[in-house]
């Protein structure tokens, strides 16, 4: 974890000169048949880039091919096999809008946006005291509402709704101070905040929300505090109707996350940090289905006494690096 990706372009540079034109290549056996996996074969397609190649993806490309290429060698990978990969990815995409991002939890259920996620924290990082980033998952809304510090992200709690009880049971209020990494408050950081409703489901994925339920963003004050009314985090099965949801069948794994509560927090002059916070009360702490779970993110809930808002409350500060 955390390793960085080796400068490639010196080995592609060195190995494109080294490949024989077909028929004197090692790749030819005793019989003057080709080996079953010619093993000039990769060479050769990582040699087909140009020189006029975007220069990242020239960097690192050659490695994508390696692997992928010694992925299918070392399983035998069967021309079934990876047409039914290819119909997958392509079921991924069919299911995805702006409303729900199939790829991006297929990534989620491979690990692969929680090691991103790492990978580009720990190369951004500037002090060791900065709060740890998890991932951003695919439910994020860019524009949630602006609202004053003290107010509540909670719509439409009524008798009427199936959770009512549950909203009140699990009221919360969650307050704290953005921070510089040296200690110092930050004014007028954004704390931008989601978590789904106490039935599991985000706003966008439940048509009986009010649009922009349980989202919402709050400026810090002079003192660098934040504080809103929320509800604690329940957890909830990753949408599991589609084609992740198919893999994870197949790979005989649950699909739940424990409890949490998404952030971003940004401010002038520093690294905005995406995170999430846990709910210490939840089992799934320690088994999470998309593997983003740090153990400086969870928290412990404490009752509140005296307000009628809230039976929970959590204070939280969040340090931010410089840019
Ligand atoms: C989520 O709610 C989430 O936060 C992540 C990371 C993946 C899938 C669903
Ligand atoms: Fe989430």
């Amino acid at each position: 974890m955390g390793q960085m990706i080796p400068d490639l372009a010196a080995t592609s540079r060195a190995t494109t000169t080294k490949i024989k034109p077909n028929g004197t290549s090692n790749g030819i056996n005793t019989a003057g048949k080709k080996c079953q996996h010619d093993p000039t074969f990769t060479q050769k397609v990582i040699a087909a880039t140009g020189p006029n190649a975007n220069p990242r993806l020239a960097q690192i490309f050659p490695s994508l091919v390696r692997h992928l290429h010694d992925f299918a060698r070392e399983v035998n990978l069967t021309v079934g096999e990876w047409s039914a990969a290819v119909d997958f990815l392509n079921d991924c995409g069919k299911m995805s809008s702006d409303r729900r991002n199939e790829t991006q939890l297929l990534c989620d259920i491979l690990g692969l946006e929680s090691l991103v996620d790492e990978i580009t924290s720990k190369q951004l990082a500037t002090s060791t005291t900065q709060t740890p980033s998890a991932i951003l998952g695919p439910f994020y809304r860019s524009d949630a509402p602006f609202l004053p510090n003290g107010t509540s992200i909670v719509q439409g709690l009524s008798p009427s709704v199936s959770w009512y009880e549950k909203a009140l049971e699990d009221s919360a209020f969650l307050s704290g101070k953005v921070l510089s990494t040296d200690g110092k408050p930050i004014e007028n950081a954004v704390v931008d905040v989601w978590h789904t409703a106490p039935n599991g489901l985000y706003e966008q994925q439940d048509s009986d929300q009010p649009e922009m339920n349980f989202r919402g963003r709050f400026r810090t004050d002079q003192q660098g505090r934040y504080a809103l009314y929320a509800l604690r985090p329940v957890p909830y099965p990753i949408p599991d109707d589609g084609p992740a949801g198919r893999l994870l069948g197949l790979l005989d794994r649950h699909p739940n996350r424990p409890g949490h509560i998404h952030f971003i927090v940004s401010a002038e002059g520093h690294r905005a940090l995406t995170t999430q916070l846990y709910d210490s009360r939840d089992r799934w702490v320690d088994d999470d289905a998309v593997f983003a779970v740090k153990d400086e993110l969870v928290v412990r809930f404490e009752p509140r006494e005296g307000d009628p808002g809230a039976r929970w409350e959590l204070g939280y500060d969040f340090i931010l690096g410089r840019c």
